[in-house]
């Protein structure tokens, strides 16, 4: 099936590019863009159609390219680590990996001649990037503690593969969505801590029991975009923990694609859809596609926990074994790092390594009389399994080391912060400090207990970065949005600001 649009939509310069030429024909393009040299590449198939492989043209860093991989719910092998660090290691110090806010990896500072044999080998690992930006479905969230956990409702990790292999062809690529009016998010929850932030994706299942039967309720629409944030919906939908969670998604997305505003890309997400039809017709034309009714929502959903961060050693079902996250600062990894993640992972676990959405990694199966080795290992002090509460609870987006959106630097920034008012301060509790270098809040400020959202602002005459600051985002049981409550705070003046409001709002005591 192919994706339609409309004529009265193709003013718009997005809608126009991918009519002419669908972002996944690249796919068949790519050996040769590679032996001509990115220079010489088209304009718009540069910036725009390579992201439906993944591939990100850099503008801060031209001819250093981001490969945004895909990770379903979050979990690697071994193998594929060593993969990931021998691909970035040939970069020098211009190679990295960031762990995103979607539970998933982006590589840095790859060349784009070396791009064919970069696919060859994440394809001869089983690993796929395709359709992982521009307009298709982002990375698939699922619990980072699934089917290791004891208090596990449901093993989501089947279930968020069979949604990627349906919605990109097993990894090959799936015309069928590679055309959607939007970019489009995806979470399925499997415990009760809302693990995956399912009220900030366009679709989410939680789980929730129907008539005994343990299932998921659905909720719709979620999403951040610089105009608008709204927190997901309930579609009033219960579905068995089995295909009919593929079924779905591919309802849903059928749906977007062929009826989802395309004319303004401010307006072009799912919720903008559900505004304008209302919900009762949206889940009506969602049953129409799916072939069957949906069955109503259960009365409540089983969220019912504080939202864990999983840093630290824990029990895991399996009798014997124990999982230890590990808390990576502002989730940067060099490819050193990368190799020695792999190699603890399969020294000490079953080579098997897991991320999170606040940009942690976790390594599991690791057998009681190796944990003390294990925790001995010199990684754990870069890496550690007990950092101080703010550097432990900090999130942030990729900020202007390279992304062009971006109004201020973010990643040290927020590092150095975190360190300077810990050294400073006793907190008894976490504080989640969020921060996002732009409105397009990719670091999710509005989750936050503090969100710090860049911007620019004139001080002493000059313009200087800043941030908006926002505060009361509560995640878990209850989640709701934060909203901004101050706006325009230069960044030299930020420690000092946060000192007091950790202080005043957190209980927060000087050490000194
Ligand atoms: Fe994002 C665009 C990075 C999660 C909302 N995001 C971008 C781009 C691709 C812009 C660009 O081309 O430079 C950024 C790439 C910078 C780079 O070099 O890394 C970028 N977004 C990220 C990541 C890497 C932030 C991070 O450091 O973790 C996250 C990658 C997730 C992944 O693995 O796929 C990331 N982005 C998010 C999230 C959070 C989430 O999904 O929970 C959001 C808000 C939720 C949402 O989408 O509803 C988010 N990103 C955006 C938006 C605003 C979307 C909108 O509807 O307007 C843009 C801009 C756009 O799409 O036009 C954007
Ligand atoms: Fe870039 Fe803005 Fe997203 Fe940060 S929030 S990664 S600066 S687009």
């Amino acid at each position: 099936m192919i994706a339609t649009t409309s004529p009265a939509t193709s003013q718009n310069k997005f809608e126009k590019f991918k009519a002419e030429k669908d972002g996944l024909a690249v796919k068949d393009e790519l050996e040769r863009f590679a032996q001509m040299g990115w220079e010489a590449v088209d304009k718009t198939d540069l910036e725009h159609r390579l992201k439906w492989l993944g591939i990100f043209y850099r503008p801060v860093t031209p001819g250093k390219f981001m490969l945004r991989l895909r990770i379903p719910n979050g979990i690697l092998t071994s193998e594929q680590m060593q993969t990931l660090a021998e691909i970035v290691q040939r970069y020098g110090e211009d190679g990295s990996a960031d762990i995103t806010t979607r539970q998933n990896l982006q590589l840095r500072g790859l060349r784009l001649e070396d791009m064919p044999d970069i696919f060859q080998r994440l394809k001869a690992v089983g690993m796929t990037s395709v359709q992982s930006g521009m307009d298709n479905v982002r990375n698939i969230t699922g619990s980072p503690v699934a089917g290791i956990d004891g208090d596990e409702l449901i093993d989501t990790r089947e279930l968020v593969k069979n949604v990627q292999d349906m919605i990109t062809n097993s990894g090959e690529g799936n015309p069928a969505f590679t055309n959607l009016p939007r970019k489009f998010n995806i979470a399925i929850e499997g415990g009760r801590d809302n693990s995956v932030h399912a009220e900030i994706n366009d679709i989410a299942f939680v789980p929730a029991y129907k008539d005994g039967e343990l299932g998921f309720n659905v909720v719709v629409g979620g999403f951040f975009s610089a105009k608008r944030c709204e927190a997901a919906i309930p579609l009033n939908a219960w579905v068995p923990p089995n295909d009919e969670v593929v079924d779905l998604c591919r309802a849903i997305l059928t749906v977007y694609r062929d009826n989802g505003l395309r004319a303004n890309r401010q307006k072009a997400r799912l919720m903008w859809l559900i505004d304008e039809w209302g919900l009762d017709k949206f889940r009506s034309e969602v049953e129409a596609e799916l072939g069957r009714e949906l069955k109503t929502a259960a009365e409540k959903d089983e969220i019912d926990w504080d939202k864990r961060d999983r840093i630290g050693v824990y029990k895991q079902l399996q009798p014997g074994l124990n999982y230890v996250g590990l808390h990576v600062p502002v989730g940067r990894f060099t490819a050193d790092n990368l190799f020695e993640l792999a190699r603890l992972a399969e020294v000490y676990g079953e080579s098997e390594i897991r991320l999170t959405v606040e940009q942690n990694a976790i390594i599991p199966h690791i057998p009681d009389d190796k944990l003390a080795a294990f925790l001995a290992e010199p990684l754990l002090e870069q890496f550690s399994i007990d950092p101080s509460p703010l550097t432990r609870s900090l999130v942030s987006c990729t900020g202007a080391q390279y992304c062009g959106f971006a109004l201020v630097e973010t990643k040290q920034r927020a590092l150095a912060i975190a360190r300077e008012l810990d050294s400073e301060l006793n907190l008894a509790h976490r504080v989640r400090i969020h921060w996002t270098g732009c409105p397009n809040s990719c670091g999710q400020p509005q989750v936050a207990d503090i969100g710090l959202m860049g911007t620019k602002v004139r001080k002493d005459g000059k313009t200087v970065e800043g941030v908006d600051l926002y505060m009361g985002g509560k995640v878990g049981k209850d989640a709701h949005l934060g909203t901004c409550v101050r706006k325009g705070i230069p960044c030299d003046e930020l420690p000092e600001v946060l000192r007091d409001i950790l202080i005043n709002d957190f209980g927060a005591t000087p050490k000194h």
